[in-house]
Order: C-alpha cells, then structure tokens, then sequence
C-alpha cells in the first residue's frame, strides 16, 4: 500500500544516548539495545474514523521514538498495518451505505494527508490486511497442523468452520524455562478477569458456542452472505482475525524478534497479547523485544468515540485553518504514556508556545543552541519525555527572548533544527 512522505530529518552535531523506553511486558524502563540497527512495528488504523486525535497522538508517540533512535546514530525499519477489512471497518461501510473499499480508501488517504501535515515520518512499509491475505492463511494453516488452532462447528446462528487459536495448547507448547517464551498473560500480565473483561470489549467473543476457552481468539471467519470473503486454502473462503494481521505483517517485513511493537493502551489486550502468542507458536522466538504504549485521549474528560460523537479530528482543525506544528505540539505537552484530554485551552497553549519559540528564535544568542540540544536529548532519551524537552525549550526561549539581543544566524538554525528533528515541529 502507498505511504506518505516524510519531510527531511535535519541533522544534528553529537549524538543522543542510549534510549530508554517503559516496557509494558516487562513494567519497567529498559534501555533499549545499542545496535545499529533497530525495527518498529506500530499498529495502524482500522480505516472508518480516521484521524482522530487519539489516533494522531499514538503515531506522535511512536515518531519520537523513531526521531530518538535516527539521532543516536541508528538505522530503523518501520512497519505500519492498516486493517482494512474488519467486523468495525463493514459495519459503519453498511450503516453509512457506503461500500467498505471506497470507505477504506477513502479514510487511509485522510490518514496519509494528516500523517503529512503532523510531519510524521513514514513507514517503510505500509501494508493492508486484504494484500497480507495470501501469508495470513498459509500462518492458519500451520497453526493448525501443530494443534495450536480448531475449527469451531456450526450452529444456527454460526456457520461451520470458524477456526481460534487454542490459548491453552499455545502456553503448553512453549518450551519449558524459555524466558522469552509465550503464555497468555506474557504482554499483559493481566489476570484472567480482566482479560475476560476486555476481550468482550475489544471484539472478541467469549461466548460464542463450540470454542475450547473463553478467550481463545478467531483466527479465520469463514464466509457469509453478505460479507466479503477470499480463498482460504485448506481454510475455506472466508476472511483473517485481526491480531494474526500484525503477527504476520510483522513477520514477513521484520527481524524476528524486532525492537519494539507498539500502539494505544487499549491494544495491551487481547490485541498484543495474542499477536505476541502467535507469533510465538509460528516461529518459536518472540515477535518483539519490547512492547510500548501510549495512553488513551479523550476530549474534555471523556473518552473520545465515534458512538459519543466527540471525535476531534486532525482534518477538521486542518480545514478550520489551524497549524499542524500547533496540533502536534499540543499533542507533545503530554507524556505519551498518561491519559489526557483535549481541550480548547490546550490547544491555545500550544499556539501560544508555538508563537514563542518563533520570536525566540529571532534572539537566538551565541552559544546556547548546543546546551538547548543537550537538554532536549537527555529529556527524550528517558522515556520519550517530550513535556521535559518542552520545557527545555521553553527555558531556552525565555532566555533568548530577555537577552533582547540580534540572534546568531548559526544557534538560530541549530535550534530551530533541533526542534524539528527531535520533535518533528518545524517553526
Ligand atoms: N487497526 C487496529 C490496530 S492493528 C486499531 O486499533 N485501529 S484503530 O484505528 O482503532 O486505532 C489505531 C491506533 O490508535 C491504535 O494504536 C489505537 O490504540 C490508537 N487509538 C485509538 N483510539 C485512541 C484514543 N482515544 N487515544 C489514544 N490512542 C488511540
Ligand atoms: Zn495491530
């Protein structure tokens, strides 16, 4: 599928140090390894609301991460999924009337443009469920073979032959005191009533008759009137469940196991839990060193869904006129990790930050582009924490601002780049 473009990363003298980032698997900081070479897969959108500002805030997220890593000195392989055949992606095409590819292409080139405009870099390779269907159904199938995956018979509501992973035989076949080996719970380390909890939440099906546990996830639903469907080899014609989409994305375009997957908290679970698990019962090695994610958004203290009706939606501020750099920065004043709201004074916050780092920038005084940039790194180096480089470039702009002082040409650039490059925000 067509990326986006990213903008050009400027480049900055020195290096940032190792970077260290929450690993929610394991529920603490790690730093992350010193290779050359590092690889990221973040989950993309389920083309149908797109981009809404917690959309936005999560591919921010994983962009400092990126931006991090490119100044240390390392190469990075990124890989972004969008799903674009799935239970929520059909229902809106059928409630809207709409057909589900037109609303697909439709919304994934709304995320592209906004992608763009928020100076997010790019994926390598940006890839759909529908293209992925061809090594979906081959990954089924081995699952199958190794008894790690069932057909479930029908009933009068079910058609026959909906095939789950078996949670149960996938912990089982791990090898014994492997470290890095899976078990339900390995990502989340969640407790079952909780699992149980999320997992009817978060599409799944615990009730659905003729399945071995509760929490078994779907692998492959076979065809239905009505619902579009591709052929399934040993399978049977039907379509993928969602996690094995990442699992096998990841697997076909990265390193195994690659650095770090990530995506909003409410993926935990059951999305990379179990995605974790089959990528383990695939290829007996972890999908990924690391798991990271970032909190939730809501809009002045609520959750923000389409079924509330208060999504904020990048290309509606776009088309309002606002400035994405101010989008993003307001994005930037929170931890990636908390919850948060947006909210109409945070937003002025950040045009007003906005509009004072660029008269800054005017005064730059000689010299102090080099402690802003150090500042900056050690601030995104623990834990991605962009409200610390904020501040220190607010700190820096008071200083540059009081001196009253004609900038130097070479710290006003510097810093200017700095900012770009480390927070994607181009003044
Ligand atoms: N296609 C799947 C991932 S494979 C999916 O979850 N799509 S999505 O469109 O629902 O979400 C895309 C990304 O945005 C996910 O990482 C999700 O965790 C994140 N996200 C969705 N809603 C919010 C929100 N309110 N706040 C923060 N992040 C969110
Ligand atoms: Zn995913």
């Amino acid at each position: 599928m067509k990326s986006w473009i990213s903008r050009p990363v400027p480049e900055l003298p020195g290096r940032m140090s190792a970077v260290r980032l929450f690993d929610t698997a394991r529920g603490i900081e790690v730093t992350l390894p010193a290779g050359r070479d590092q690889s990221m897969y973040v989950c993309g959108i389920t083309p149908y609301d797109a981009t809404h500002m917690g959309h936005a805030a999560s591919y921010v997220a994983f962009d400092l991460l990126n931006r991090a890593w490119r100044d240390a000195g390392q190469r990075v392989s990124y890989v972004q999924n969008v799903t674009d055949v799935d239970d929520p992606l059909l229902e809106r095409a059928t409630a809207t009337g709409v057909d589900w590819r037109d609303l697909a292409a439709s919304q994934v080139e709304l995320f592209r443009t906004d992608m763009e405009a928020l100076n997010v870099l790019a994926p390598d390779n940006y890839v759909g469920a529908v293209e992925s269907i061809p090594l979906i159904v081959p990954a089924i199938e081995h699952l199958v073979r190794l008894g790690l995956a069932y057909r479930v018979p029908g009933s009068a509501e079910e058609p026959d032959g909906d095939v789950y992973y078996d949670v149960e035989a996938a912990g089982k076949h791990s090898v014994p005191d492997e470290p890095d080996a899976w078990t339900l719970g390995s990502i989340s380390g969640m407790a079952e009533t909780e699992m149980l909890e999320l997992f009817a939440e978060r599409g799944g099906d615990p009730g659905r008759a003729g399945k071995r546990q509760a929490l078994d996830p779907l692998l492959w639903r076979v065809a239905r009137d009505g619902e579009p469907s591709w052929p399934g080899g040993e399978l049977g014609p039907g379509r993928p469940g969602w996690h094995i989409e990442c699992t096998v994305i990841a697997q076909k375009y990265l390193p195994a196991p690659f650095t770090v997957q990530g995506g909003g908290s409410d993926l935990i679970f059951p999305h990379h839990e179990m995605g974790a698990g089959h990528a383990y019962s695939l290829a007996g090695v972890p999908l990924a060193q690391h798991f990271a994610h970032a909190g939730m958004v809501g809009l002045d203290g609520e959750k923000m869904s389409k079924s509330k009706g208060n999504l904020v939606l990048v290309s509606a501020l776009r088309a309002a006129g606002e400035e994405p750099a101010a989008i993003r920065l307001a994005i930037l004043a929170h931890h990636y990790r908390t919850d948060w709201s947006w909210t109409g004074s945070g937003f002025a916050q950040a045009k007003e930050r906005l509009e004072s780092w660029r008269r800054a920038l005017a005064s730059a005084p000689a010299g102090s582009a080099a402690g802003l940039i150090a500042g900056m790194r050690e601030a995104m180096a623990a834990d991605l924490n962009a409200p610390g480089a904020l501040a220190a470039v607010d700190k820096w702009a008071a200083m540059a601002t009081a001196s009253g002082t004609e900038g130097s040409q070479h710290d006003q650039a510097l810093a200017s780049d700095a900012i770009d490059a480390l927070l994607g925000v181009r003044l």
